[in-house]
């Protein structure tokens, strides 16, 4: 009985809505009309900058890709991602005595799929200074020494990533060199332990350089504290120490090299109340995303760089809700934290790192769906857009900073399609971006 009733109320509700006075406006409509009050009326050859992007395709036996996961060949990251820097033995150094002076450090997440490994320091063979000496008394299973010592990153092998356990090739023996990792995951780093043979996944912290010295702001650390655990020949164990330094390496996110992605910015207003738009409320950095193509292994993917979400709602990209990858969610915040938006307050947080399979002929930026809520975001030849396509180099709006008086030509490019590369011409000062 109360099924039924609830479903003639329902209907009644919405029987009333269509009889309004005044007629129903589609969202899209509504947008459109804000959108022209704002930029003026838009040409109907503007295409936002959305054109056909280039497709790496990756060779199946491993021309490109050695194994799945790690790609060995070096020579070869460069076409399509940027390499880091190699760190100098200064920074090794202090990077290093932090993890060594530093127990139990409070760690941080980080969401990539695509990203490099570099060695930083193999355990015991530095330890003047240091307030662990990365070797370990051998515990019986009542927790007295077996009288037995054992150097931890002796015993630490197989470095790998995620939770599927990608293997970093030539990580071995707590010693590597650098290695890219994609379609791989950060969600935890663990080592294989060669005298228990038992693989951890729970003996990592991942420390941001900012917390560390100047010499490695904006890197990323994951430091191993070595165990073990021997149950089948007389259970004995080793305790981790708390200090992270049996094993240490840099991770750095792999980013697009300058030229192989394109970058999107979308505007989420058409989601708000639309007869109370002001200026300031478009900034197009509700979310911030490059997106570079792959083929590998004849599946296509999109390789987004997630930037910045300077919304509150809930904003997926690839799909509608479940079906998406929610900004928030990716960068590690609450929805109602807006990320990498707000100059020297806020919260500033590292890119997030994900991959869409597509269809074969998708490699256009503008055919990775962006919704808010339900609510798909669009970027129409000729119509008001709630997206736009740019170089991977070009800046983004702070919150509450004016589109309109900052990119000084956007209005032209609206009106005249031209200039197509109004983005370079800045009216507003540095302080209206992110970057
Ligand atoms: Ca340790
Ligand atoms: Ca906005
Ligand atoms: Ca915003």
């Amino acid at each position: 009985m109360k099924k039924i009733l609830f479903v003639g109320i329902t209907a009644l509700a919405m029987a009333s809505c269509t009889h309004d006075d005044y007629a129903p406006v589609s969202k899209q409509e509504q947008y459109q009309a804000v959108f022209e009050k704002e930029f003026g009326a838009v040409n109907p050859n503007v295409n936002w900058g959305f054109t056909p992007q280039q497709v790496f395709t990756f060779d199946k036996d491993g021309k490109l890709i050695g194994t799945r996961a790690a790609n060995p060949n070096s020579n070869q990251w460069a076409d399509y991602v940027t390499v880091p820097t190699k760190l100098t033995d200064a920074q090794k150094e202090v990077v290093r005595k932090w993890f060594q002076n530093n127990p139990n450090p409070k760690g941080l997440e980080v969401n990539w799929s695509d990203f490099f490994v570099e060695q930083v320091y193999k355990g015991g063979k530095k330890t003047e200074g240091s307030k662990t000496l990365e070797t370990y008394d051998i515990l019986k299973e009542d927790d007295t020494p077996t009288g037995s010592k054992v150097t931890g990153s002796n015993q630490m092998d197989w470095l790998f990533c995620g939770s599927k356990k990608d293997h970093v090739n030539n990580f071995n023996g707590a010693d590597g060199d650098i290695m890219y990792m994609y379609d791989s995951s950060t969600d935890c780093f663990g080592f294989h332990e060669s005298y228990g043979q038992k693989y951890y996944d729970d003996s990592y912290v991942l420390i941001s350089g900012d917390q560390i010295d100047p010499s490695v702001a904006g890197m990323y650390f994951v430091g191993f504290d070595y165990k073990m655990q021997k149950y089948d020949n007389g259970n004995i164990e080793v305790r981790p120490d708390e200090y992270y330094s049996d094993w240490i390496v840099r991770i750095a996110p792999a980013l697009s090299a300058p030229g192989k992605a394109m970058r999107v910015m979308v505007e989420d207003i058409i989601d708000s109340n639309l007869t109370s738009v002001t200026s300031s409320d478009w900034d197009f950095n509700d979310a911030v995303f490059d997106v570079r193509f792959e083929n590998v292994n004849n599946q296509n993917y999109a390789v987004i760089t997630l930037h910045a979400a300077g919304g509150t709602k809930y904003l997926t990209i690839g799909g509608e809700g479940d079906k998406g990858v929610e900004v928030h969610k990716a960068l590690c915040v609450e929805q109602s934290t807006m990320v990498n938006t707000v100059k020297d307050q806020g919260v500033t947080r590292p890119v997030a790192i994900f991959r869409i399979p597509v269809a074969a002929n998708v490699n256009n930026a503008n055919d990775i769906p962006v919704y808010v809520g339900s609510q798909i975001l669009e970027a129409k030849k000729g119509k008001a857009t709630q997206k736009f396509c740019v170089p991977t180099d070009v800046r983004w709006m702070q919150e509450r900073k004016q589109v309109r008086k900052t990119y000084n030509e956007f209005k032209d490019y609206v009106r005249d399609d031209a200039p197509k590369d109004w983005y370079k011409t800045v009216k507003g000062d540095k302080n209206d971006f992110r970057y």
